[in-house]
């Protein structure tokens, strides 16, 4: 959550919050106005005639939130891999039914690659790693990469 502080300079504080968005360099959209709280610092102690400090609080309420970048996980093709073995790493580490996992299977043989699943960069990453790991366990050259969608 973001909170700016801004020095308001008079007793004003709802007259000035109906200032543009570039008078706060571009960090509060008017669209957001109802959606932030304004506190009036010290407001209502003793020795400031109940008009506080001057310096208003504003406080983002709505969180800022970021789309994580995705990954395709793809396989490749090769003449030496059996395709039930394609189809197993499918069901095991992508989830896939028997069905779906043939159908991507043979995708990747007639067209020289094809896509297991989308994920955030961790998962893809780890993903793919199992899929090396399991390959070269069992001796057989698949291949099995990651690209940024
Ligand atoms: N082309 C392989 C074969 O004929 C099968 C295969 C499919 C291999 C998909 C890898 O990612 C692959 N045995």
């Amino acid at each position: 959550m973001k909170s700016l502080v801004c020095n308001l300079g008079n007793d004003d504080v709802f007259g000035q919050f109906n200032h543009s968005s570039s008078d706060f360099g571009g960090h509060v959209r008017k669209s957001d106005d109802l959606e932030n709280l304004v506190k009036l610092a010290g407001a209502g102690k003793s020795g400031d005639n109940g008009k506080g400090s001057g310096t208003a609080v504003i406080t983002r309420t709505k969180p800022e939130t970021k789309r994580p970048n995705m990954y395709r996980v793809l396989l490749l093709n090769d003449d030496y891999t059996p395709m039930e073995f394609v189809t197993h790493i499918l069901q095991k580490y992508f989830q896939k039914a028997l069905d779906e996992a043939t159908r991507i299977m043979l995708h990747v043989h007639q067209h020289g690659v094809g896509e297991c699943g989308i994920y955030t960069f961790e998962v893809a990453e780890t993903k793919v790693t199992q899929v090396m790991d399991f390959a070269r366990k069992h001796q057989q050259p698949l291949q099995c990469i990651m690209e940024k969608k």
